[in-house]
């Protein structure tokens, strides 16, 4: 009973905070939502953003980098399947056709940071610097979220773990 109650006054604080710091970016024909990165150990030296990029115009658009001061070095990654392993790996650019929403998410494309010189706390959040083609440059902020899986489970309820982390990213809207 008081376990019920719990969770749903933390699902109240998590809707409402929600609600109050809801975040997304227009540029041009692009509509950034949600930027977000996983809380990492205080000694950390990287870590990792996501977001999804909704393209309303005809023309495809590309990411081609991001910058953050608070990484020294920025890099467009995917995650893969090698060998029945998940791997990241560096990407030259990530692409967002027409009239579509590319998503950058836990287990797939993501913006690494490495060489933090800050590590950022649960609930706050940094400045993230995002290059376009033909959008050009956007300035997003990122929400440090609750790591909710850890990157080194490996591949074994790695689905159920991601459809978690959606979960929570919607009831943060
Ligand atoms: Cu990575």
């Amino acid at each position: 009973m008081m376990k019920t109650l719990k969770s749903l006054l933390m699902a109240t604080a998590l809707l409402t905070s929600g609600l109050a710091s809801a975040h997304e970016f227009e540029a041009g024909q692009l509509h950034i939502d949600h930027p977000w990165s996983k809380e990492v150990p205080p000694m950390s030296s990287v870590a990792a953003a996501f977001f999804s990029v909704a393209n309303h115009g005809d023309q495809a658009d590309t990411l081609l980098r991001a910058e953050s001061p608070i990484a020294g070095k920025v890099e467009l990654h995917e995650h893969a399947h090698e060998n029945g392993m998940m791997k990241m790996r560096q990407v030259k650019d990530i692409q967002v056709a027409a009239h579509a929403t590319q998503m950058l998410k836990p287990g797939g494309y993501h913006v690494m940071m490495f060489n933090l010189k800050s590590v950022p706390k649960l609930g706050e959040t940094f400045p993230l610097t995002l290059y376009f083609q033909h959008a050009g440059k956007v300035e997003v902020e990122v929400k440090v979220e609750k790591a909710d899986y850890n990157m080194a489970s490996g591949h074994s309820g790695e689905d159920a773990h991601n459809h978690h982390s959606h979960m929570n990213h919607d009831t943060m809207h």
